[in-house]
């Protein structure tokens, strides 16, 4: 490789558990402090942040649960200084090397330019390109034009909207190598397969969390969950590179499988952010989901109740409609725990307030439910409509617990209510308050058979750039929205379990669905694929969707049964069942234009089949629920792949149409 950075070596300091070095890039001479750490458990730890930056940069908080502990034992590692580049070994054997490619680049803040041209060729111009290749759409970079004034990199134009830069560009980018590696897993969430594809004469994948109804199948693009995680196998390792950044996030593979010993080229970029990468060595794939939990955490024990059968839809009109489905399902003796209520159940898509017309009686219903020991849940979704009147909009504004814009007002975007504000959930504050919402007293008609469904936590904003909040609209702490963007549904999520925990006075767990997720979700609920396709192709990709999500730590994952968009032939209704009954989280659920496709409504026979899909979930209720408290306890995921399995039977490692469930 041809790194552009070489070491100091006067700059070494040799701990027992790390080893600190600046390096300093041969061009424009800024020194970058590299810290690598041996954490316990088999993980390294590699940090590379500017030495003496303008101003701090962003660090990704709150997803690891607890700062990783050093140890001391037996590590090695080799740090070459010129080119600058890591090789970790384990067991005698050089497992993963870093800057092999000579990659790493680091774009160091900067004053803002005062009527200065940039003709640099800049690294955030190569993630520019690479984006716009991604989304074959228009962001155009600016580097130069005749024009003095010409802000250079400090703002871009995506088709008509302006995102405009307060620290300038300030990408990041690595390379790893994976030595003898040929198969590479994880970084959810795509449509695509479960072995992840070469993707030199193709689109990078994309970690950039974004509402896409009906999304493309075999696509990169990002969607609405992010888990910067990524596994490799060969039949001795399995290992693991986790990158904690929150920013738009890209990642190149490049597999070269023809060598005597194949390799596997990883290179990771994001737009803002420091370089914090944790290298999990296995050896095995066990080995490797521990790893990652002791980082991240396990998934949290879901109730009881949240793994039978969820009926949904968009919408369940009013309480009659409700009754009349629930009884429907006593009358075709078909067992379901669950019924839900899409957005059409509030006032005006004010969350927390129920459609006096059409739920009058909200308490009633649900002591109708109680009565046969089911559940509801209700959508609670992130935007909140900007109207005075309605006291959670109030509240907030008189905090100041909105999301700003650039120029310090509350940011407002358009979203199912019309105008709407967005709850920063980056701010402790908020979420306490949030959660303080879910208390019986606040949340009027809630009683304590009500669980919560967060949707449109990208977030979703219509009308803008990319469907998503503007890059430059700022939180708490003046970050930029551009910094936090990937956890912005990890945070509501969270902020809402804590609400259900502390209704309960700590005593009950939680049931949170979410849409949007990050590393770590998995502590606070469960995920689904989205706004999925009424097709066979859907079906089918859901289980290499389900188990990329599975393997990045969040077992509690399942795609809407029966396809959310269109209207399912009986047939593949019936095979969504039958492949559902065996997927972590079971729900059916249909679009607002979708005809009413309640599992009874297919004639007696295809009503007979789906009584017993959801009757052989029922059955294995007592397995799953056990499958679940080892994903707790030791972060085994439910569903799993093959070679997680058969880590040395190399006919496994591709397959996707077949999974375990546990062992
Ligand atoms: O853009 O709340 O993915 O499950 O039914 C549609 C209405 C908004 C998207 C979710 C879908 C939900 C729907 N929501």
């Amino acid at each position: 490789g041809k790194s552009l950075y070489q070491a100091l070596l006067d700059s070494v300091t040799l701990c027992n558990d790390s080893v600190k070095l600046q390096i300093i890039n041969e061009k424009n001479k800024v020194p970058l402090l590299v810290e690598i750490y041996a954490i316990e458990g088999n993980i390294f730890r590699l940090k590379i942040n500017e030495v003496s930056p303008l101003k701090s940069r962003y660090e990704v908080p709150d997803v690891l649960i607890k700062e990783p502990t050093t140890q001391s034992e037996d590590r090695k590692l080799h740090i070459t200084a010129n080119p600058f580049q890591i090789e970790l070994e384990s067991k005698g054997e050089t497992v993963l090397s870093v800057n092999t490619n000579g990659l790493l680049y680091f774009e160091h803040l900067q004053p803002p330019p005062q009527n200065r041209c940039e003709i640099s060729i800049s690294h955030s111009a190569v993630f520019v390109m690479l984006l716009k290749i991604n989304q074959q759409e228009f962001r155009s970079a600016k580097i130069c034009s005749e024009n003095q004034e010409d802000l250079g990199l400090w703002q871009e134009e995506f088709g008509s909207f302006l995102d405009i830069k307060a620290n300038g560009p300030s990408s990041i980018g690595l390379d790893f190598s994976l030595h003898g590696c040929e198969h590479v897993y994880g970084i959810p969430e795509h449509a695509e397969t479960l072995l992840l594809k070469n993707t030199s004469d193709d689109d990078a994948y994309r970690l950039f969390n974004l509402d896409v109804y009906g999304h493309k199948i075999h696509d990169k693009m990002g969607i609405y969950g992010s888990v910067p995680f990524l596994l490799a196998h060969k039949p001795n390792r399995t290992s693991g590179i986790f990158w904690l950044n929150s920013s738009e996030t890209l990642v190149e593979i490049n597999t070269k499988a023809q060598r005597v010993v194949p390799q596997t080229d990883v290179r990771w970029m994001s737009e803002s952010g420091i370089i914090d990468v944790f290298l999990l060595m296995g050896p095995n794939p066990f080995d490797i989901f521990k790893q990652y939990a002791q980082l991240t955490g396990t998934q949290a024990l879901p109730p009881l109740f949240s793994l039978g059968y969820h009926q949904c839809r968009w919408n369940y009109e009013d309480e009659q409609d409700v009754k009349t489905v629930d009884a429907g399902f006593d009358e075709h003796d078909i067992p379901y725990d669950v019924i839900w209520l899409d957005i059409e159940h509030t006032e005006g898509k004010r969350y927390f307030t129920w459609d006096k017309k059409k739920f009058q009686h909200p308490k009633r219903m649900q002591e109708l439910l109680t009565r046969k020991k089911r559940k509801l849940v209700v959508i609670i979704d992130p935007h909140i409509k900007v109207d005075p009147m309605y006291t959670l909009y109030s509240q907030a504004k008189k905090k100041g617990y909105f999301v700003k814009n650039r120029t310090g007002q509350d940011f407002e975007g358009i979203c199912w209510p019309g105008s709407s504000s967005y709850l920063d959930f980056t701010n402790p504050d908020v979420r306490e308050w949030y959660a303080d919402q879910f208390a019986f007293k606040s949340y009027k008609g809630s009683t304590d058979i009500l669980f919560v469904w967060n949707d449109m936590n990208e977030p979703s904003v219509f009308k803008a750039a990319e469907l998503t909040m503007q890059r430059d609209a700022v939180h708490h702490g003046n970050w930029e929205h551009r910094e936090v963007h990937n956890l912005y549904g990890f945070y509501q999520q969270m902020a809402t379990a804590e609400g259900l925990i502390k209704r309960s006075g700590g005593q009950k767990r939680p049931f949170v669905l979410t849409r949007s997720f990050f590393a770590g979700s998995q502590k606070y609920g469960a995920v689904w694929t989205g706004d999925n396709v009424a097709e066979w192709s859907y079906l089918k990709i859901s289980i290499p969707m389900l188990l990329t999500i599975s393997i990045a730590g969040i077992s509690f994952c399942g795609a809407d049964v029966g396809g959310f968009i269109g209207d399912p032939e009986p047939e593949l209704l019936v095979r969504w069942y039958q492949a559902g009954a065996y997927q972590p989280f079971f729900r059916g659920h249909a679009n607002i234009e979708s005809k009413r496709r309640e599992p009874w409504l297919f004639g007696d026979e295809n009503t007979r089949i789906i009584r017993e899909a959801i009757r052989e979930r029922y059955t294995l209720l007592p397995y799953l629920y056990s499958l679940f408290y080892r994903a707790h306890t030791t972060a085994e995921p439910v569903m799993r792949p093959l070679w997680v399995e058969f880590p040395k039977e190399q006919e496994t490692f591709g397959v996707e149409d077949e999974y375990m469930l546990g062992k």
